[in-house]
């Protein structure tokens, strides 16, 4: 067999097991996976090093503008460089409708800006605005198109689509086999609070920790879960902050809903103490739903470990911490107005590979399905997310044993900090590869921009998942002759 690319003498790590052996590429394919295989026009010592399926990054936010006008500091360039450096060969961001805008011209939109990307990309849609043309043409005509999953938001005044709203959504994604995603939180209860605080003069940015409670998260997972059983949809929720959300999100799973979710390295590595840091470096850490306390760490690291969570996700949301940013409503703006999300497209993976695998708490396998196998599966990235012949030669080489300290300058995005900053971790992903291209080696940008390539996705596989059934829309769909 003739290969472009040998990698030799690694431990393979996939999602359900680990060993030694080589990996044969061709054409940008993994052709051959053997104990050894000679030949290749390139040999690369994986010794001493895992060999993993490239990340994949499922949650990410690039070249966004938010619903209130504030733009992401990264572009598809910067971004995917920060991704391949964070040890990611696919990223899926997100093309997000403002209200009125058709869904074609969204996709239109990203398409123009996604063309410098390093790495293959796929987008999310997020659907603020479901109008009838939207439900009945638009979406359909996107999922044809292999963009097979949409965000939807219960909060934010120019996002909450309403109950209503979500039961078209997820009806709508359902009979197209689309995955309906969700940033839950009631938006009630965060509005009520932010007036709260608000006539008690609290506007600091520490307040923000305690202006979006717990319970405002657990109450929305609790609804959408519901609305979602009701519509005989699947789900998947994002950025679960608290130990209720996510034991909802189990139980659901426990009584046979299809219920996906995912955490956030940030709610396992910070807490409300960091939103009190002085004068306004507290604003560094505004993201939705915020951080919280040690006690949520612990509980949402077991969820990890139990399988609660599909995936670990970045929720890279970068806004820099100047006037084009956070404090784009001036140096002392109330925590209201400054842009929620932070950076950390490049630390997911070192940051949970160092807290994960190197400090016991997860082994390598693991690693694998939270950060690409999973979400391959999830989102429909057919030929990704595993090592085995006939997929992308998307692969990682880890040195297992490297002792790094997070710095700005390592991350390659184009953000003024990071939350990370200072925490000292293990781990380091040493080659990147998209396709059998490698893009980073031992700290340097191989890639060229513009490489990256869109993919279509699959529709959602729930073969064996029959979710909930619901007495009255079965009754519905059987007085209509459907089953
Ligand atoms: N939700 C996200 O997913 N990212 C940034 C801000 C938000 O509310
Ligand atoms: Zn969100
Ligand atoms: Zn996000």
């Amino acid at each position: 067999m003739e290969f472009d690319t040998v990698i030799h003498g690694g431990t393979i790590v996939t999602a359900s097991e680990q060993y030694r052996g080589d990996i044969g590429i061709r054409d940008g394919r993994i052709i051959a996976v053997a104990e050894r295989l000679d030949g290749g026009e390139r040999r690369i010592d994986a010794g001493g090093r895992l060999v993993m399926p490239g990340g994949i990054e499922a949650h990410a936010h690039i070249a966004q503008e938010s619903a209130s006008g504030i733009m992401t500091a990264d572009d598809y360039l910067s971004g995917s460089i920060s991704a391949a450096f964070g040890g990611n060969s696919s990223f899926i961001p997100f093309a997000a409708q403002h209200r009125g805008q058709s869904i074609d011209d969204v996709i239109a939109t990203y398409d123009a800006l996604s063309k410098p990307s390093v790495i293959d990309y796929s987008y999310h849609l997020i659907v603020s605005d479901p109008t009838e043309a939207v439900l009945t043409e638009q979406l359909p005509r996107a999922f044809a198109r292999g963009i097979t999953s949409l965000k939807v938001f219960t909060t934010y005044d120019l996002l909450n689509i309403g109950d209503a709203g979500m039961l078209d959504i997820l009806s709508v994604a359902r009979d197209h086999g689309a995955l309906t995603m969700v940033h839950a939180e009631n938006h009630a209860i965060v509005a009520w609070m932010n007036r709260e605080l608000a006539t008690r003069g609290m506007t600091a940015p520490k307040y923000h920790a305690i202006s979006r409670p717990e319970l405002a998260e657990e109450e929305a997972i609790n609804r959408v879960i519901t609305l979602a059983q009701l519509a005989g949809a699947p789900l998947f929720v994002v950025h679960v902050s608290t130990a209720g959300g996510a034991a909802r999100v189990q139980r659901a799973r426990a009584e046979g809903a299809i219920v996906f979710a995912e955490t956030c390295p940030q709610y396992m590595a910070l807490t409300r103490d960091d939103l009190d840091r002085p004068g306004m470096e507290g604003a560094k850490y505004i993201c939705s739903p915020p951080v919280r306390d040690t006690a949520t760490q612990d509980a949402l690291w077991r969820h990890v470990q139990t399988g609660t969570f599909d995936s670990v996700s970045s929720d890279h949301a970068p806004y820099r911490y100047d006037e084009t940013g956070k404090l784009m409503h001036g140096p002392d703006a109330p925590y209201s107005k400054i842009a929620n999300g932070m950076p950390g497209i490049a630390a997911r993976l070192p940051w949970l590979f160092s807290e994960g695998v190197a400090a016991g708490r997860l082994r390598p396998e693991e690693f694998v399905a939270l950060t690409s196998t999973n979400a391959a599966r999830i989102f429909g990235v057919d030929k990704k997310g595993r090592i085995a012949p006939g997929m992308d030669a998307d692969i990682a080489i880890w040195n297992p044993e490297t002792v790094r300290t997070v710095t700005l300058e390592d991350q390659h995005d184009n953000m003024d900090y990071t939350p990370f900053e200072g925490m000292e971790l293990t781990g380091v992903p040493e080659i990147v590869m998209n396709r059998g291209t490698v893009i980073v080696e031992h700290g340097e940008l191989r890639a060229k921009e513009g490489q990256g390539r869109f993919v279509a996705r699959s529709r959602i596989d729930l073969t064996g998942r029959p979710g909930v059934a619901v007495k009255e829309t079965a009754l519905m769909h059987a007085a209509e002759g459907r089953e």
